[in-house]
């Protein structure tokens, strides 16, 4: 039996600073995924969340002397308001605090013991006492040598001093699978994507040999214990990494969610985490004999100028700022559109406002706006029923539509947001050039001509169905719009057996559209963004 499932998560962010654009780019692209597979019959699980423990959050909470558990619970509030903004469609927020959640990994965590997969040894590192962080060699932006060669110091990227630690630590083998997992790459070659990842993760981490993890510390209070040895806690990526199957109840009481759901569909990442997801999770999977996920996705960075966007950076654009001025669509649109989702992509004020004028208010906004306007004009608001081929251009619009579907459709199954929206665009690009074609304000002086202009708003009405179908899982609050100014029901709207030639009959548009997407002055709103980011950049400095 086919499984007709879709499990699919995001990262579970760390709470240790207020979600920015960055996160949502990941979580507004899964969610888009989400809608998409739910349209299209699937049964789906969609998981985000945060990831609570470890240092970094111990020293947040610090800072505002508060307990850490507190500090969590208001910014998993602040993460879930945030996610309710962006209409985000998710079925469960696990976070690592979750007493469920904690029980499984240590529970898991003694089944590596008893395996064996778990030993007890010495981790030798480089300790920033200031950062209170351990770093790798390679981390270090300068190394001292003494007068053998021998490392006897360095400096850590934040620019203080590093000190050689040495700590009883518990190591997971993960030399014992890299032969598996190298053999399961080459059985799965759409394992990891973008394909050019899978090679960074063979030639960077495999090749010059994988070490075994220090999977405990003793050097933070704030986390997971492991029962049999509490002095130790149990590493954040273990903790966290572990959230995507005991969100579903693995090795719980009850476990029908991850009977049902597991092996997930694809985990989307970040391309910076995607050596966790793509070598140390598949690993951890096979010591617990469980099926690897489908795929493993990394995508590409927002940036600012050159620099990667980032709360610790503070050049960061935050989405509350651009929902509650633009729309949650124009942001949607903007940041799935913008940046091919595998690369990097640069956010600039401009080239957002430039697509929303030239996109939303111009493309699509004027499409709709003339269509409506013109079929109260000249048909009282009733849409005509559907006639095939009657002027010369109507075949060229609905060949245009079936091209367009077949497009999206591959996009949205390859996960190519930015090509499913340029497909979606030709079509109305060409719905608006049809306009031109048949020049209905003519047709309409012509009594003969009446079976031909019906055909033209028809054919328009149609065209406009068939954008707002493919737009549902992208911008949904836009399809709702576009559906309501046509005077169609949901049920109007099928992604999944979509054809060109289906409106509905009887359908009677608003008697006056309202622009969904107003014209903007590009030079006051770009210094209102402007401005806005710096202000982010004012207020991330104050917390530090
Ligand atoms: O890494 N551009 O959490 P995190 C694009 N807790 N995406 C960005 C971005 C940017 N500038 N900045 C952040 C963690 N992201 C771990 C994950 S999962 C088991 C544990 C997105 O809060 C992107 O998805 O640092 C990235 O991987 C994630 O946020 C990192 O979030």
């Amino acid at each position: 039996m086919v499984k007709n499932t879709f499990y699919i998560t995001t990262p579970i962010y760390y709470p240790s600073g207020k979600l920015h654009i960055g996160n949502s780019y990941t979580t507004i692209a899964c969610d888009t995924m989400a809608r998409f597979q739910r349209l299209m019959g699937k049964d789906v699980f969609f998981l985000t969340g945060s990831d609570e423990h470890g240092l970094k959050i111990q020293q947040k909470a610090n800072k505002f002397h508060i307990s850490p558990k507190s500090y969590v619970d208001l910014m998993a509030e602040d993460i879930k308001k945030l996610w309710q903004l962006l209409d985000i469609s998710y079925d469960k927020f696990i976070r690592t605090t979750d007493k469920e959640h904690k029980a499984i990994l240590q529970k898991v965590f003694e089944r590596w013991l008893e395996q064996g997969d778990i030993y007890l040894g010495e981790y030798v590192g480089w300790y920033s006492v200031a950062d209170e962080e351990y770093f790798t060699q390679t981390q270090l932006i300068e190394v001292f040598y003494d007068k053998n060669g021998k490392v006897i110091g360095g400096i850590a990227p934040s620019g203080h001093e590093v000190k050689q630690i040495k700590e009883e630590s518990y190591f997971f083998r993960m030399s014992k699978y890299v032969d598996r997992l190298l053999q399961y790459y080459k059985d799965h070659p759409d394992f990891i994507q973008p394909v050019s990842r899978k090679n960074e993760m063979i030639n960077n981490f495999i090749n010059p040999g994988l070490e075994d993890l220090a999977v405990s510390r003793r050097t933070f209070t704030w986390g997971v214990s492991v029962l049999s040895n509490p002095k130790h806690m149990i590493y954040v990526w273990i903790d966290a990494l572990l959230n995507y199957i005991s969100a579903l109840g693995y090795a719980s009481l009850d476990d029908s969610l991850f009977k049902k759901y597991w092996p997930a569909d694809i985990h989307v990442v970040g391309k910076e985490i995607i050596r966790f997801h793509a070598i140390y999770w598949p690993i951890l999977l096979m010591s617990l004999d469980l099926p690897l996920p489908k795929k493993i996705f990394g995508h590409g960075w927002l940036l600012m100028k050159d620099a990667k966007m980032s709360k610790s950076k503070g050049n960061v654009v935050y989405s509350e700022v651009l929902v509650k001025r633009y729309g949650l669509d124009a942001l949607r649109y903007y940041l799935l559109r913008e940046v091919s989702f595998g690369s990097d992509g640069i956010f600039t004020p401009e080239g957002f406002l430039d697509r929303l004028n030239g996109e939303l208010a111009n493309d699509l906004g004027n499409l709709l706006n003339r269509v409506i306007a013109m079929i109260n004009k000249y048909f009282a608001g009733k849409v005509p029923d559907f006639a095939n081929e009657v002027t010369a251009f109507d075949k060229d619009l609905a060949k245009t539509a079936k091209e367009v579907i077949d497009t999206y459709h591959m996009a949205m199954e390859g996960i190519e947001f930015s090509v499913a929206l340029e497909a979606i665009w030709h079509l109305i690009r060409r719905a608006n050039k049809y306009i031109d074609e048949t020049s209905p304000w003519i047709l309409a002086k012509d009594k003969i001509k009446i079976k031909e202009l019906a055909a033209v708003m028809v054919h328009l009405a149609e065209s406009l169905r068939v954008i707002a179908t493919l737009l549902q899982p992208i911008m949904p609050k836009t399809t709702e719009k576009i559906t309501y100014q046509l005077g169609l029901s949901k049920d109007a709207l099928q992604l999944k057996n979509l054809r060109f030639g289906q409106f509905s009959k009887g359908a009677v548009v608003v008697k006056k559209g309202d622009p969904i997407f107003p014209r903007l002055d590009v030079k006051s709103e770009i210094a209102y963004i402007f401005k806005q980011i710096n202000t982010g950049k004012e207020k991330e400095l104050q917390m530090d």
